[in-house]
């Protein structure tokens, strides 16, 4: 289809608070987009479904733009564009949509692998087909269950090599019967294909039976307690204008989509020193999620899951709850999707804002080496933290975004939730043989070993947008001037300045190394290049073997670190169409161009990872395992952040 030539239209933007180019897309919005696309001709496309509909962020030149000007009156922004993917007849399109000429502006027949996010309508369709299907309901009843005790849950499956792919899922079915913790208690042995398209059952097996585990170990809701509330901090100080947070010396932007849930973007400190706010941070959110199951058996080898290309950390979102998920001084704010018709549905609450003091020291000295008065001196540790909660099926991911006053970032993750449970024959773990690929948790009740990567796209600019990698090893060095040094050796910082994509792939070890995003065009007072630090986590990457299909579709998951020079198109880190993808979009596959990445707009791609070998206290709820990492100021100021000018 040729594009139609736009006059440009130019909204009045910025000059109020509510005006942000990176807002997401309010209700009125989602609402015109829907409009738009129905009277066009899509509309006449049989079963017409919303699969995404997100803000077609402008260029970030443009935004870059509008954020330097310090917002004078009538400063003219250029649009307002959403990207749509429906389904339509079977096959999938691309859309842009430009809100204020209320007009598609373009349209792409995607004819490439995999699909878009499932919608919950196809989820929840599925769910309903398996319950209604008489031979599962047979099998039900074969096991002595009663059927309307039954909850079933569609899982997508992945690619194992398969020529052609179709939307398919698979629909594990599992037991209440005395506790809502039906995640414990599957009905194993069962398999059901749908076909999600024509909405049919294209396969069903029954293969064999296993016991079922017990109703009352898997319960935990009769024990969980009350929340406790604490008045421990400062509302007051977290200015928030429609997206734009302003807090201690930072100013960001927070946005929502369904696909990463919270998008931090345009953040930058405000430094004293300077008397004026450098950037930071443009935008930062989860990239992709891969959590493969290490169970290879009919029932379990599809589990390998991408839950955010697969279905989306903003549509799993949770509306927080008040004194669980958030404190008593937390500010909200809801989120704002589209559905599979295109209709605005609203998650309130998906998004609290809090000031955080636990306790912790930001610094401190006790100088007693001062004749006459031992003295300390310091200052208490005071956080602002961004958080939101994806309940992805059995799994909670509280995903948070924590600012320092020092002028460090720390982004972090906590998993709870219910395992991911097998049932099995043995009742003591001395029963257990070979075939068997987790924790006997319970009797009969085995938790399967799992993998969780979160990879974040981070799109740091420090004091700019020309940057650089740095990795700085430590490396020991002999003395070599005895005369006058009885030491034998120190360590000294040997720094390399990573040139290319393929240079920068790292995976952390033993080996100690500083890695930095630099910016060699900006120096400090004394000399020093600007730069921020990535403190990461514990090191983790899959462990999966190259040639396993899986692993080909999460081929990122082999390094912890990325880096790739700025592409506005190259954001998911496994690829935009992840349902069923064969590995041939992501990261993984951008960075075989071996581009320069020096004295450039970079984007970092960072991977948390746990190996999960769950244990006994897992079950039948998980306490909470944190992980995350930090961007920390090195040689970004002149001295520390912290004190007084
Ligand atoms: C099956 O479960 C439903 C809902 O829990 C209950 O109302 C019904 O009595 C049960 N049927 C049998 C045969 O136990
Ligand atoms: C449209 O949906 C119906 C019901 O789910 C299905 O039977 C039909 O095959 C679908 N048509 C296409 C073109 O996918
Ligand atoms: C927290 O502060 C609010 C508002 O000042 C107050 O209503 C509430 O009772 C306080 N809660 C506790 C546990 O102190
Ligand atoms: C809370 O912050 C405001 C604004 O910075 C300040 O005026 C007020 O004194 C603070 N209150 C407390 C209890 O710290
Ligand atoms: C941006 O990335 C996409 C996807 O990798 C690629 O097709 C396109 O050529 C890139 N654009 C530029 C300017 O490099
Ligand atoms: C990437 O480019 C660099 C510099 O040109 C070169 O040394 C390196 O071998 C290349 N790596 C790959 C995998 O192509
Ligand atoms: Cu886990």
């Amino acid at each position: 289809m040729s594009l139609p030539i736009l006059v440009s239209v130019f909204l009045f933007c910025f000059t109020s608070s509510q005006c942000h180019p990176l807002d997401p897309l309010s209700p009125t919005e989602i609402n015109k987009i829907r409009v738009i696309i129905q009277k066009s001709h899509l509309s006449s496309l049989s079963n017409l479904t919303f699969h995404f509909v997100d803000l077609d962020e402008p260029d970030k030149t443009d935004v870059l733009h509008c954020m330097s000007l310090h917002k004078p009156k009538g400063t003219r922004f250029p649009h307002r564009r959403a990207r749509v993917v429906v389904r339509g007849n079977g096959e999938t399109y691309e859309v842009v949509v430009d809100l204020a000429a209320r007009a598609i502006i373009s349209e792409n027949l995607y004819t490439g692998h995999g699909f878009p996010p499932l919608t919950l309508d196809d989820i929840v369709r599925a769910s309903r087909l398996t319950l209604m299907n008489r031979r599962l309901q047979d099998s039900v009843l074969r096991r002595g269950l009663n059927i309307s005790e039954v909850s079933c849950i569609p899982q997508p499956v992945g690619w194992f090599g398969e020529p052609k792919t179709r939307r398919v899922l698979n629909v594990p079915c599992f037991y209440r019967g005395g506790t809502n913790n039906f995640w414990s208690r599957p009905i194993e042995g069962i398999t059901t294909i749908i076909d999600v398209e024509s909405m049919k059952i294209i396969k069903y097996i029954d293969r064999f039976r296993a016991p079922l585990p017990n109703a009352k170990s898997a319960d935990f809701e009769s024990s969980s307690q009350g929340s406790v509330a604490c008045n421990d901090t400062n509302i007051s100080r977290i200015i928030i204008k429609g997206n734009e947070v302003k807090w201690a010396s930072w100013n960001f932007h927070v946005g929502f989509n369904t696909r990463a849930g919270t998008v931090v973007s345009t953040a930058s400190i405000f430094d004293a020193a300077r008397n004026e706010y450098r950037q930071v941070l443009y935008k930062g959110h989860v990239s992709e999620t891969f959590v493969p199951y290490m169970d290879p058996t009919f029932e379990w080898y599809y589990r390998t899951f991408m839950d955010i290309g697969e279905f989306g950390f903003g549509r799993s979102a949770s509306s927080l709850v008040p004194l669980l998920d958030c404190p008593s001084n937390a500010v909200f704010m809801d989120g704002y999707m589209a559905d599979s018709k295109g209709q605005v549905v609203q998650v309130p609450n998906a998004i609290c804002i809090f000031e955080r003091y636990v306790g912790d020291v930001a610094w401190r000295h006790t100088e007693s080496g001062v004749p006459g008065n031992t003295n300390t001196k310091g200052q208490r540790e005071v956080n602002l933290v961004v958080r939101m909660v994806a309940t992805v099926g059995n799994y909670d991911y509280t995903l948070d975004w924590e600012f320092k006053q020092s002028g460090s970032i720390r982004v972090g993750v906590s998993l709870s939730g219910v395992m991911e449970t097998k049932a099995v024959e043995y009742t003591n773990d001395n029963q257990m043989t070979e075939g068997v690929y987790g924790t006997l948790v319970a009797e009969n009740t085995v938790a399967v070993n799992h993998d969780h990567f979160l990879t974040y796209y981070l799109d740091l600019d420090v004091d700019g947008t020309d940057n650089s990698f740095i990795k700085a090893k430590l490396e020991t060095t002999t003395v070599m001037e005895r005369k006058v040094s009885p030491r034998k050796s120190y360590w000294k910082v040997v720094k390399e300045r990573m040139k290319t994509e393929s240079e920068a792939k790292t995976n952390l070890g033993l080996e100690p190394a500083e890695l930095s995003i630099v910016n060699s065009n900006k120096k400090t007072k004394v000399g020093n290049d600007v730069s921020y630090r990535l403190i990461p986590s514990r090191p983790a990457i899959s462990l999966l073997s190259d040639d396993d299909y899986p692993q080909h579709r999460a081929a990122y998951t082999k390094y912890q670190l990325w880096v790739t020079p700025y592409n506005k198109s190259e954001r998911w880190a496994g690829g935009f169409y992840a349902d069923r993808s064969h590995g041939d979009d992501g990261v993984a596959i951008w960075s075989r161009r071996n581009r320069s990445i020096e004295n450039k707009d970079i984007v970092l791609w960072y991977t948390v990872g746990l190996h999960h070998v769950p244990c006994q206290e897992d079950f039948p709820v998980m306490p909470s395992i944190y992980d995350g990492f930090e961007l920390r100021p090195t040689n970004f100021f002149d001295r520390n952040p912290l004190l007084k000018q």
